[in-house]
C-alpha cells in the first residue's frame, strides 16, 4: 500500500500530533516566546516578495517537523508533480487541473491527453490582447460607431468573483476613462442597479461562463440582450458589437448570436475558482491593459515554482496549509480570519471564500469514503481597520479559536499624511494584542475596580499569521492568489479530498429548475415536496395571482 493511501488518522504523523497537541495546548504564547527570544525572526519565511511571519502561532518546531512530516506521509511531492505534469487529479469529473499552466510561459510544456496546453493558452491570450487594444484605443465601435466606455461582466461563481476582485483590487492600475460593472444575481436588482445609469451604445458585455448554460448567467444575459437591442433600435446585428463571450461551449455561445470570433476560449481542465487568470479575466485585462496583466501571470507563475520546488519547511503555501490543519483538526478550530489592512482588498475575503469552501467543504475521501477528521474551515474576513471596530471583539475575548491571516503592504499606493503608518501600526497591534493579551495583574496595576477586571483581562493566545509584501501590485495579486490556491491544494491532499469539484451546489440547482416549472406553471399543479416547501410555494403562487 503506498504511503498516500494509508487512511490520514493511522499516519504515524497523525498521531504523533495528536499527543503533542495534548502536550503543548496550554502552553501560552507567552510562554512560547519567553522561552525563545529568537522566535519572531526563527519562524519567518521569505520568497518572491512576500515575507510571512508564523511565529505568533501556537506551534513549537516539534510542532513544525510533525505537520512537515504529515505532509511527506501524505505523499505532498508527489501529488505537486502530478497536478503540475496535468495528471487527471479532479478524479471524480476525471480532469486534469491546470490552472497553473495558464501563466506558464512560451516554451514550457504541459501534455493532457497527449497534447501540450501552453501553446493554446498563449493564442487565447494573444486573442484577447488584441481584443482589449481595440477596445481601450477606441478601435472598437459600438452599433452607432460610438466607443466602449462601459464594460460589464455577466457571470457568477468563479465566472464572476474572480474578475470582480480582480477588477476592484487593481483598480488602482485601471483605465478610469472606462467604467467596470459586475452582474451574478438572478434577482433581477443586480442588473437593474448596474445599467441603470449606462447608455446602450456604449456598453459592452462580456458573457463569462464556462458551460453556457449557468441559470443565472444565462437569465441575465438574456435580460441585457433585451436592455441593449431596445436602446439600439432593436437591430440584432448590433449584439456582434456589444457582446463577447468567454467560454468552452461554441455551440451555446453560436446559439445566443454572438460570433464565435468574439468568444474568448477556456478549457476543462480549469476549474471556475481557478480561473481568474484565463480569458475569464478578460474584464481584467480591458481594466488594467495587457502589460499590467502580464505582470499578474507573471506573480503566479513565480509563486507556482516557489510551491513546486522548494523545500516544504520554507514552502509558504505548504506552512500555510499546514497550520491551518493543525487549528482544524487538533484545535477544533472552526473558521479562520482573513484581514487585508489594504481597501482595495475588500473583495478578497469573498474571493477566498469560494476557492478555499468550494474546494476543502467535502466529507468524503477520493475513495468515497466517509472522514473521520474535519475538512475545509470556514474562510471570512473584512478589511482591517473597521473589523476592528465590529466583529474583532469576538476574536479577542469570545469563546472561540480563530486564527487569523493578516495581509499588509509596505508602500500605499494612496500616500495620505499618516495614514499608512497608523494602518501598518494596527496590524501590529493587533497580532501582538491576539497573542499576548493583558493579565488580570496588568488590568489592576492600571486601577481599575476589582470587579471590572474579569471583564478588560484579555486572554491572549490567539494565533495569526502576518503576510507582508511591498506593495499591491498585479505581480503582488497574482503571488498572494496563487499562495491561497496551492495552500488549499496541500490542505486537500492531506485531507485526501478532491478540491476540484463541486457537487454540493448540485442539488439546489436541479430542485430549484423543478420548481421554477412548479411556480410559473399551471396554479393547480400538483405539488410533491415536503409540506413546508409545498405551503412555501403556494403562498408565494396566491400572492402572485
Ligand atoms: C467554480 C464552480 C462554480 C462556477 C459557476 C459558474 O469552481 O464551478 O462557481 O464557476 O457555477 O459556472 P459557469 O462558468 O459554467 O457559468
Amino acid at each position: 500500500m503506498a504511503k498516500s493511501s494509508k487512511s490520514l488518522t493511522r499516519r504515524p504523523a497523525w498521531k504523533a500530533l495528536g499527543a503533542h497537541y495534548k502536550q503543548i495546548r496550554d502552553t501560552h504564547l507567552r510562554q512560547l516566546f519567553a522561552d525563545d527570544p529568537h522566535r519572531g525572526e526563527h519562524f519567518t519565511t521569505e520568497a518572491v516578495g512576500i515575507f510571512l511571519d508564523y511565529s505568533k502561532n501556537r506551534i513549537t518546531d516539534e510542532t513544525v517537523k510533525l505537520l512537515l512530516q504529515l505532509a511527506e506521509e501524505s505523499g505532498l511531492r508527489s501529488r505537486i508533480d502530478a497536478m503540475f505534469k496535468g495528471d487527471k487529479i479532479n478524479v471524480t469529473e476525471k480532469r486534469a487541473v491546470l490552472h497553473v499552466a495558464l501563466r506558464a510561459p512560451k516554451g514550457e510544456f504541459i501534455v493532457v491527453d497527449g497534447e501540450d496546453v501552453v501553446p493554446a493558452v498563449h493564442n487565447v491570450l494573444d486573442k484577447m490582447t488584441s481584443f482589449c487594444n481595440r477596445v481601450r484605443s477606441g478601435e472598437w465601435k459600438g452599433h452607432t460607431d460610438r466607443r466602449i466606455r462601459n464594460v460589464v461582466n455577466i457571470g457568477i461563481g468563479g465566472s464572476d468573483l474572480g474578475p470582480v476582485m480582480a477588477y476592484e483590487t487593481l483598480k488602482h492600475y485601471s483605465d478610469r476613462a472606462m467604467t467596470f460593472r459586475f452582474v451574478s444575481n438572478v434577482d433581477g436588482t443586480d442588473f437593474a442597479e448596474a445599467v441603470v445609469d449606462l447608455d446602450p451604445a456604449e456598453t459592452l458585455f462580456i458573457v463569462s461562463s464556462k458551460t453556457f448554460t449557468t441559470l443565472e448567467t444565462m437569465t441575465n444575459a438574456h435580460t441585457a440582450r433585451d436592455w441593449s437591442l431596445a436602446g439600439l433600435g432593436g437591430e440584432e446585428m448590433s449584439v456582434a458589437k456589444h457582446f463577447v463571450a468567454v467560454s468552452t461551449n461554441a455551440a451555446e455561445v453560436k446559439k445566443f448570436g454572438i460570433d464565435t470570433a468574439n468568444m474568448f476560449e477556456f478549457w476543462d481542465w480549469v476549474g471556475g475558482r481557478y480561473s481568474m487568470d484565463s480569458a475569464i479575466g478578460l474584464s481584467t485585462m480591458l481594466a488594467i491593459g495587457l502589460e499590467n496583466f502580464r505582470a499578474m501571470l507573471d506573480g503566479f507563475h513565480q509563486m507556482d515554482e516557489h510551491f513546486r520546488t522548494t523545500p516544504f519547511e520554507k514552502n509558504l503555501p505548504v506552512l500555510l496549509g499546514l497550520l491551518s490543519i493543525w487549528y482544524n483538526d487538533f484545535f477544533g478550530a472552526q473558521t479562520v480570519a482573513v484581514l487585508p489592512y489594504e481597501q482595495y482588498l475588500k473583495r478578497f475575503p469573498a474571493y477566498l471564500q469560494q476557492l478555499t469552501m468550494e474546494s476543502n467543504g467535502k466529507h468524503v475521501t477520493l475513495k468515497g469514503k466517509d472522514v473521520t477528521y474535519n475538512t475545509g474551515p470556514i474562510y471570512w474576513g473584512e478589511p482591517g481597520t473597521n473589523g476592528q471596530h465590529s466583529f474583532y471583539q469576538l476574536i479577542h475575548q469570545g469563546t472561540r479559536l480563530i486564527p487569523c491571516d493578516f495581509i499588509a503592504f509596505e508602500k500605499a499606493l494612496n500616500p495620505l499624511g499618516r495614514h499608512h503608518d497608523m494602518l501598518l501600526a494596527n496590524v501590529f497591534a493587533q497580532t501582538e494584542a491576539l497573542a499576548f493579551g493583558k493579565t488580570a495583574e496588568q488590568v489592576k496595576a492600571e486601577g481599575t475596580p476589582d470587579w471590572l477586571v474579569p471583564h478588560r483581562v484579555f486572554k491572549g493566545d490567539r494565533p495569526s499569521n502576518t503576510i507582508l509584501a511591498e506593495q499591491l501590485t498585479p505581480e503582488t495579486l497574482g503571488k498572494l492568489v496563487a499562495l491561497y490556491e496551492h495552500s488549499v491544494f496541500t490542505q486537500g491532499v492531506i485531507w485526501q479530498i478532491d478540491s476540484f469539484d463541486q457537487w454540493g451546489v448540485e442539488l439546489g440547482k436541479v430542485l430549484a429548475q423543478r420548481i421554477i416549472g412548479e411556480i410559473e406553471g399551471p396554479a393547480d399543479t400538483v405539488l410533491n415536496h415536503d409540506s413546508s416547501t409545498n405551503n412555501l410555494i403556494n403562498r408565494y403562487r396566491k400572492l402572485k395571482e
